[in-house]
């Protein structure tokens, strides 16, 4: 038998709901949120707590407005009730478990039965479709497989959209790259700075990551900005899309955006809902297109249903383009736990990314370090400089980087521009902030 080589292209078709109108998605919402308010308020001790404090019962859920009534979800309230407090299932319905390690106190602890893995996959797939991923395709899933829900996450959407997955995960850049020539995938899935490192690994080792296989990358787990999209596709030649997600309210999937538009994720409406609230007064809601806090609530979520959570991620809402029935979410701009407040201002790591990449000779590679030297605060921002960028352009360059920043953010910094490959490197969520503050 001869083999050929020309790919059948198969069929696929979308999901019903992501063609509704918004009509119909904000009536389908309506009435998945009142079950979801009576269920976690009837099969969650912390929701009925809540609700009886704050003088409010799921029967007040007439019209979507009333969503507003309701309190908030924390962090905070997964961690009061690990791990499993918060499950709404008795522990044999639970499917699978996944836990983020986060930064500072416990992990925090999420469970889905098999009806939320398959809504997971579901949404991850059409996440994929909307990227530009075929099925047939060969997929490269660079997520840290295990207990963060970015590897099994992205896995199970890329089987349910009928591609040929190849279970990477995260770290092992020599390998990872020995897999990239050697099984020919057509998409990537990792954070985008570790697309980054891959990219530079490949440089480094002679090969030309524009003349790789990949057509495709889909990114998320952390903040990225335009510019680092353009670094990205213009390094290895593909299309860069986001996937945004957090594995309170699901996993990756919970928003994804189309190659063809590339304006933003957008929300799958028919399973959150989302508002945005003002970071500074949680108790305004915000119209779109205002910038503030995200905050979701689960639609379908059966073992943890989540209630006005707060993901503490800062972007806006935006009317609908690819999906016009689902809302998109624009670029997160950084995390309100993540803004360094400096002498006053505010800054956000991706202010200094979309500046440092606007200047040649400066690579994306940099780190905010901020200091307590006397009673003011510092920041230093430790950037390297491109390959082909000598040392006296990059003294001009980090001067550079100095005056644009004191002009678009209104803050002094020190800059030291280091040489290619003297920063640490990720191999999923970056750490951009180095906050020193209170350990001198
Ligand atoms: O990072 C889930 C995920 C995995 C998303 C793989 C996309 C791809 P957590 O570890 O719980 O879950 O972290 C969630 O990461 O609140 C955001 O601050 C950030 N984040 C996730 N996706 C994006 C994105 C996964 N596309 C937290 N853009 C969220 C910006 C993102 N930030």
């Amino acid at each position: 038998m001869t083999q050929t080589s020309t790919r059948i292209e198969l069929p696929n078709p979308l999901d019903p709901e992501e063609t509704m109108s918004r009509d119909e998605i904000e009536s389908l919402q309506l009435t998945r949120l009142q079950d979801t308010l009576a269920y976690a308020y009837d099969r969650v001790p912390l929701y009925k707590e809540k609700y009886d404090a704050a003088g409010v019962h799921p029967s007040d859920m007439v019209e979507l407005a009333d969503l507003a009534k309701f309190p908030f979800t924390e962090k905070e309230d997964l961690r009061k009730t690990y791990p499993f407090g918060m499950f709404a299932v008795p522990q044999h319905e639970v499917a699978r478990i996944h836990a983020s390690s986060g930064t500072t106190g416990r992990a925090t602890v999420v469970g889905y039965t098999q009806q939320d893995l398959d809504d997971w996959a579901k949404m991850g797939a059409r996440c994929l479709r909307l990227a530009g991923v075929k099925p047939g395709w060969k997929v490269h899933n660079a997520y840290g497989y295990g207990l963060f829900t970015g590897g099994l996450g992205a896995h199970a959407a890329a089987e349910r959209l009928g591609t040929t997955v190849i279970p990477m995960s995260g770290g092992q850049t020599e390998k990872q790259i020995t897999m990239i020539q050697d099984f020919e995938p057509d998409a990537i899935l990792c954070t985008p700075t570790y697309l980054l490192t891959i990219g530079d690994a490949m440089q480094r080792a002679g090969i030309d990551p524009r003349k790789t296989s990949l057509k495709t990358a889909v990114l998320g787990a952390e903040p990225w900005t335009e510019e680092m999209r353009h670094e990205l596709e213009v390094m290895f030649n593909i299309d860069a899309c986001d996937i945004y997600g957090l594995s309170e309210v699901m996993g990756p999937g919970v928003a994804g955006e189309s190659n063809e538009t590339k304006d933003g994720s957008h929300i799958w409406e028919d399973h959150f809902r989302p508002e945005i609230i003002d970071a500074f007064d949680e108790t305004k809601v915000l119209g779109d297109g205002q910038h503030g806090e995200l905050v979701f609530t689960s639609l379908t979520k059966q073992a943890l249903p989540i209630i006005r959570y707060r993901t503490h991620d800062l972007t806006r809402l935006l009317p609908g383009t690819a999906r016009p029935g689902h809302r998109r979410m624009g670029r997160i701009t950084g995390r309100s736990d993540d803004m360094i407040i400096l002498r006053g201002v505010n800054l956000f790591p991706s202010q200094i990314e979309e500046i440092a990449l606007r200047i040649a000779g400066l690579s994306p590679h940099f780190q905010l370090e901020i200091t307590r030297p006397g009673r003011m605060d510092q920041l230093a921002v430790r950037i390297e400089r491109r390959e082909d960028c000598t040392s006296d352009r990059a003294e001009a360059a980090g001067k550079e980087l100095a005056a644009q920043i004191k002009i678009h953010v209104g803050s002094s910094c020190a800059i030291d521009v280091v040489d290619p490959g003297s920063l640490a490197r990720s191999s999923g969520k970056l750490r951009r902030i180095y906050d020193m503050r209170n350990k001198e």
